[in-house]
């Protein structure tokens, strides 16, 4: 079965949309023309304390380098997530929970119990001194507590530092100490897939390294009652908490450019940087872009398969979904267990309407066959998105075809942790789709394509991602580290913002990402920074170099693959090998687990020593047919011995 190469609007789609193509068309052009009034538009989405009269105060120039939107308004994020629904749908479900087990039972929680728990939570935080400014690690398994956990601290003006619960001790313990954070919050142990995680221990561990002091309370909610260790003077129960504290607690006015929160990412170099946003502009565009991209409706039931961990989970599990009185879900689980149809069962268990998950897990479930998905009626969904990494058009049209029986439209969404929400995505009743384009640019969104040089290519071409100008959802700064904000985005091109992704564009105007030109791997959707695995490989003492590259891979659309070069006295072995992944996963977590590790007794570089990874990259590849110019390293014969031993055939 071949999916067509465009597949125009539906009619039926095109029949209720509130924005057609022709309403794109001018709507997009009056978002340019007239960017500062479309965004003053947009801000009244939500609700303000003190109504801004500045909308736009931007320059990308890296020596006066500034991005504030709103400035003057002042807004609380829970009271727009909570508060204000109150009245018309205090009784309306906010989040439907669905368990690891599906034997377990579900729970519905509306906005005015989610209210109360929120308003409970953060006069308990406060009561333990967290105020305005603070940080504080949520470290949580997908249970509801983890929504109540970010909106608590909005409420108070606290700043969230969400770490994904499959991070090891070490990569916590980083986090905490780069954030400085006064306060864990985390749950007794996690469930996925049948199996526990011990969160509470990891937190012990991290806590008990070395440099890792800011931390004064470990606030723990009960998941599964296993057995932790308990801290008298240090740890404190959620449940505890919550019975005693007052479930008045007004919201605080924050500045439109206050932090809300930082979320940890990979990029090409160093640590994961600490991506800061703020609260007014992350709201506002989060809000609008829920709405936009998903035709949202008033009975929508909304389901992102995203953790909370990253930050599709914040923007389309929690913040977007909430500002818009949506009905969110949240599934604890993954889409294996207890069996490879459990995505349509919980479709048809909450009768989903939209449905929003990640090219693996699309291509992991299509390796499953038809059957599964057949099990299940699944008429209640209308709409698919795609996020986290380029979908081939094969994954696409099985998503459309047997998935969403081309009734529904797939929205494949373009954006990253640094951009707050989505920028370049179909509308659906707006965008004829392409299989594998994340189409267009949404109101607002500038990209363009360049050179190596920065000079911007017209028409259809091929070039580097860039932004040209600024939106709400923009991220202000790296948390502690301004300069390497302006070194990593704003350096490479002048006055634009460089997105590390590599681009084509069609003839009819058409993006088509291609994926990262940096040394980042997107690894099942997440990012992985090459530097890290090779600092966690060269931790161990038999490593004496490695360099790690990206390949394709099947299922996870990149996968690991490490050169590794081993010490003078040390020799390979399955054991040693063994023991190298375990040190990765230790130092980072399974989702950097190296999928190979060939032992390189060297490595191709440059004569000024650098590693050239173009060429690694083609030996992980399996292209070693297209290694290009090789003569400019140091020692070319290198090369040869690599390619012979390669693990990938
Ligand atoms: C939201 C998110 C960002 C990187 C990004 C790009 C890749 C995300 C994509 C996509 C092609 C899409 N990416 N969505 N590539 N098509 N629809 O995933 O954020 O984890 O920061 O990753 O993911 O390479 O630069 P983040």
């Amino acid at each position: 079965m071949t999916t067509p190469s465009l597949i125009p609007v539906k009619p039926e789609v095109a029949a209720r949309t509130r924005i057609d193509s022709e309403a794109y068309a001018r709507l997009y052009r009056e978002s340019i023309d007239d960017n500062e009034g479309f965004w003053r538009r947009e801000g009244q989405r939500v609700d303000w304390m003190r109504p801004y009269t500045q909308v736009k105060d931007v320059s990308f120039d890296a020596s006066d380098l500034h991005i504030r939107w709103y400035a003057d308004g002042q807004l609380n994020v829970s009271a727009n997530c909570l508060d204000r629904h109150l009245e018309k749908r205090g009784d309306k479900t906010a989040i439907i929970w669905e368990p690891d087990n599906p034997a377990d039972a579900p729970r519905h929680i509306t906005y005015r119990q989610l209210h109360e728990e929120v308003c409970r939570f953060a006069s308990a935080l406060k009561a333990q001194g967290v105020g305005k400014g603070d940080r504080v690690t949520i470290y949580m398994p997908m249970v509801p507590e983890a929504a109540v956990a970010m909106l608590a601290c909005a409420r108070i003006g606290a700043m969230h530092s969400v770490v994904f619960g499959g991070f090891s001790p070490d990569s916590l313990a980083s986090r905490i100490v780069d954030s400085g954070s006064r306060v864990v919050i985390t749950a007794d142990e996690g469930v996925r897939g049948g199996r526990a995680i011990p969160l509470k221990g990891n937190v012990d561990e991290a806590l008990a390294q070395p440099g890792v002091d800011s931390v004064e309370k470990v606030i723990v909610v009960r998941r599964t009652g296993g057995r932790i260790n308990w801290f008298e003077d240090r740890d404190l129960w959620y449940g505890d908490l919550i019975a005693d504290a007052s479930p008045d607690c007004p919201p605080e006015a924050m500045d439109a450019e206050a932090p809300l929160f930082m979320l940890y990412t990979s990029g090409s170099t160093g640590k994961p940087k600490g991506v800061l946003h703020t609260t007014g502009g992350y709201l506002v565009y989060v809000a609008m872009t829920h709405e936009l991209v998903f035709d949202l409706r008033e009975d929508d039931i909304f389901w992102c398969t995203a953790d909370v961990g990253w930050i599709t989970g914040h923007s389309y599990v929690v913040y977007g979904p909430l500002a818009n009185g949506a009905t969110t879900v949240m599934f604890e689980g993954v889409p294996n267990h207890p069996d490879v149809d459990r995505f349509w069962q919980v479709c048809d268990r909450h009768r989903v309407t939209i449905l929003y998950t990640a090219p693996t897990a699309i291509r992991a479930l299509m390796r499953e066959g038809d059957e599964p998905v057949q099990r299940w009626r699944r008429d209640s969904i209308r709409l698919l998105g795609s996020v986290g990494e380029p979908i081939n058009p094969e994954a696409w049209g099985w998503y459309y075809r047997v998935v969403g029986e081309e009734r529904c439209p797939v929205v494949d969404t373009w954006w990253q942790t640094e951009t707050g929400g989505i920028l370049i995505s179909p509308l659906p009743g707006a965008t004829d789709l392409k299989p594998g384009s994340a189409t267009r640019p949404l109101f607002g969104i500038q990209p363009a394509l360049v050179d190596a040089e920065g000079r911007i290519l017209e028409g259809a071409t091929e070039g580097n991602l860039v932004l040209l100008d600024s939106w709400p959802g923009q991220m202000r700064t790296v948390y502690g580290d301004h300069q390497r904000f302006i070194d990593t985005y704003f350096k490479t091109y002048a006055g634009m913002y460089f997105t590390g992704d590599g681009c084509r564009r069609d003839e009819d105007g058409y993006y088509w990402i291609t994926g990262r030109v940096d040394d980042v791997i997107n690894v099942s959707g997440h990012r992985i920074g090459t530097a890290e695995v090779e600092s966690a490989l060269v931790a161990h003492a038999a490593v004496a170099e490695a360099a790690v590259v990206g390949f394709p891979h099947d299922i996870k659309g990149q996968g690991i693959y490490a050169f590794v070069t081993l010490t003078s006295d040390s020799q390979p072995s399955e054991d040693l090998r063994k023991e190298l992944v375990q040190t990765v996963r230790a130092c980072i977590g399974p989702i950097a687990s190296p999928d190979h590790i060939q032992w390189a007794p060297g490595l191709p570089k440059t004569r000024s020593g650098k590693i050239m990874r173009r060429i690694l990259r083609k030996i992980a590849a399996n292209e070693h047919d297209q290694l290009g110019d090789i003569s400019t390293l140091a020692d070319p014969g290198v090369v040869e011995g690599l390619v012979n031993n390669r693990l990938i055939r």
